[in-house]
């Protein structure tokens, strides 16, 4: 029997909208289909969402993205209800196949250590299962989840060949030495490669994953195989068959995006100031193509605080502390000391900009930052992690009229540089710097330019969002149709 919404506890307690949803049947009829318009939710989804819920408990960011996206889809079911059918939408929400497993390694302590391993292959309709491996000790299950089932929507927006996929560990990287770092790599890779294979899954990079652990991953899945397949992994390094331009990737495409979302209004980054969080990859390079656009970038954190340089971030410093000595962003008030502040444990919405680009992890912009930056007047907002932005916070910008990119399309040109990774790699090529920019530029226009028309075509102009459930879940759906019941 089908459960009601009233009896799955609220996945987001903070949240308006999770609020709503957990009280939706408890609503008269009127405040009901308020509810529906408000949100767009087609009747035949509500029993979707609640048996997402249900099916998966303890999960509230898989419920989260998945209700993200379902709240899209009300435009396009009233428009073909075909896409309804043999319960496509039910078997999108669930994934192909999950796969747990325990990494055992040595500490340099000589210490027996244990940690848990995963890879949700979540939808290969499009193609191999692509997305990143995160090492953090916050993954868990449900975080994979959520992050395969988005990985799956925004392969999709990028046109390629690709389709959805996640891993990782619980394992936390933070003062490990590079020894342990490559044990651990090796040991998770002597379970993860039965899984996976250029036809079948290519993981990459993700939180607390570079180069580095990318080298000990290929490394193992070398020695255990016997075969040097390049395709198997992406954000390898140059030197054994790594992509140029992949690295700079998915900030540089945030930026493309944003800018050519800014073009609409036109205007651009020249002149602006920005606020980026985060100062991993995505952030160094996002700041590094702000700066180029013409942009200044005012502060960046890390998960203990933020710094606010006014003469603008100061790029080689933020590198060399991040990518070279590995330390805490609170050493660059330290040894910049002119006109920077730290502030630990505060908001780095807090700071008054122009743009903002949430480039460290989900959740990390909640309605109250939201209600804090358009008061502090920003026009626009581009993700450049997956899900920074709580659902409340999106909405405070759609009402607000500011311009809001989300993660899935923003962010797409990380994995759609993968996917020219493997083209390089399955042709035994190797392009130029300038060649795979181009093409990264070019990919992140299309990504734009199709959420846009999307958006408009379904009557909600400039609602990136709507844009981007609509035209990757479409691709997805022609796929799985055309494949039979899988
Ligand atoms: P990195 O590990 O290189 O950097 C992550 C940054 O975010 C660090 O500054 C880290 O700070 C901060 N951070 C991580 N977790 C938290 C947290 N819980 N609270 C506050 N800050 C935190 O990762 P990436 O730059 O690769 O990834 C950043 C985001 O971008 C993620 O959401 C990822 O999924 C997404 N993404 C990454 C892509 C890629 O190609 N790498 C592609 C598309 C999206 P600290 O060092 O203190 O932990
Ligand atoms: O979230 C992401 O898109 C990534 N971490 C990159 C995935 C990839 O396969 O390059």
């Amino acid at each position: 029997m089908q459960q009601r919404l009233r009896d799955i506890p609220s996945p987001w307690p903070e949240n308006r909208c999770g609020e709503l949803l957990h009280s939706y049947e408890r609503l008269d009829r009127t405040k009901q289909s308020e509810f529906m318009t408000l949100h767009q939710i087609d009747e035949k989804l509500e029993p979707i969402i609640a048996d997402v819920l249900r099916r998966n408990p303890g999960e509230p960011e898989f419920h989260q993205a998945v209700y993200e996206v379902l709240e899209s889809l009300g435009r396009v079911i009233a428009k073909h209800p075909d896409y309804a059918d043999n319960a496509l939408i039910e078997r999108i929400c669930e994934p192909e196949r999950q796969i747990i497993f325990r990494v055992p390694w040595i500490d340099d302590a000589g210490k027996v250590q244990i940690n848990r391993g995963f890879r949700v292959q979540f939808n290969s309709a499009l193609g191999p299962y692509k997305g990143g491996i995160r090492f953090h000790p916050s993954v868990n299950v449900g975080i994979i989840k959520f992050l395969g089932f988005e990985q799956t929507f925004k392969n999709a927006l990028t046109g390629m060949p690709i389709g959805g996929g996640k891993g990782g560990s619980d394992f936390n990287p933070r003062d490990r030495s590079d020894r342990e770092i490559m044990r651990f790599c090796q040991s998770f890779m002597t379970e993860l490669h039965r899984h996976i294979g250029e036809y079948v899954d290519v993981p990459a990079g993700d939180i607390g994953v570079g180069g580095r652990e990318i080298g000990y991953m290929f490394g193992q899945f070398k020695r255990l195989t016997n075969r040097y397949e390049a395709g198997v992994l992406t954000g390898k390094g140059l030197s054994f068959g790594g992509s140029r331009a992949r690295k700079e990737a998915t900030g540089f495409g945030a930026v493309y995006f944003v800018e050519r979302m800014l073009g609409r209004r036109k205007t651009g980054f020249e002149g602006k100031r920005a606020v980026v969080s985060g100062s991993g990859n995505v952030a160094v390079y996002t700041m590094e193509k702000i700066r180029a656009f013409g942009g200044k970038v005012l502060a960046c954190s890390d998960s203990n605080g933020y710094v606010v340089d006014e003469g603008g971030i100061d790029l080689d410093l933020v590198k060399e502390i991040k990518e070279v000595r590995r330390q805490r962003i609170e050493e660059y008030a330290r040894l910049k000391r002119n006109g920077v502040r730290y502030v630990e444990n505060g908001s780095i919405w807090d700071v008054p900009c122009d743009v903002a680009m949430p480039s460290a992890t989900q959740n990390e912009l909640t309605g109250r930052d939201a209600g804090t930056l358009v008061r502090n007047g920003v026009i626009a907002v581009g993700e450049g992690a997956n899900m920074p932005s709580t659902p409340d916070a999106v909405r405070i910008f759609q009402e607000a009229g500011v311009l809001f990119a989300p993660g899935k399309a923003a962010n797409a040109g990380g994995v759609a540089t993968s996917a020219l990774e493997m083209q390089q790699n399955a042709s035994r090529d190797s392009w130029t710097f300038e060649q795979t920019e181009e093409r990264l530029a070019g990919i992140m226009h299309d990504i734009h330019d199709s959420c846009a028309e999307t958006a408009e075509e379904y009557g909600a102009p400039e609602n990136y969002v709507l844009g981007a459930n609509i035209t990757g879940f479409v691709r997805v759906a022609e796929a799985m149709r055309a494949l039979g019941v899988i």
